[in-house]
């Protein structure tokens, strides 16, 4: 029986008819684009507009004119959209706006939810 010497290396060369190669497919590899949240504030009947435009302004870098619009507009509708983010940068930002709520002792919620494409 054949046996190989552990001190030798055996160096095989494939068979030049290509006899038991393996041929790897090559796959196209498509990434898909980082989903995206928006945080969406919610209208309650005691939270202070002048409050919501401030956390508007400071949260979501509005200026006066469009934080007061969009204040209006969750007023009015009862929900309205704050910003797009990505995943993290959305739930800090509920987070950010919630603690502010908490602190100021306001009851006003926000929530994160993905965007629909
Ligand atoms: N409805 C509130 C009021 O009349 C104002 C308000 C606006 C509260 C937006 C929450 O997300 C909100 N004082």
């Amino acid at each position: 029986m054949a046996t190989n010497n552990p001190s030798k290396p055996v160096i095989s060369t494939p068979p030049a008819d290509g006899a038991g190669s393996v041929v790897l497919e090559r796959l196209t590899q498509r990434v898909q684009p980082p989903s995206m949240y928006q945080v969406v504030m919610l209208n309650d009947d005691y939270t202070p507009m002048e409050f919501v435009v401030v956390v508007l302004q400071e949260f979501f870098s509005k200026d006066l004119e469009a934080a007061t619009q969009i204040m209006l507009k969750i007023h009015l509708d009862g929900r309205g959209v704050c910003g797009v983010y990505s995943k993290d940068i959305a739930a800090t930002k509920v987070d950010q706006v919630l603690e502010a709520a908490h602190k100021a002792g306001h009851p006003l919620q926000c929530v994160c939810e993905p965007v629909d494409l």
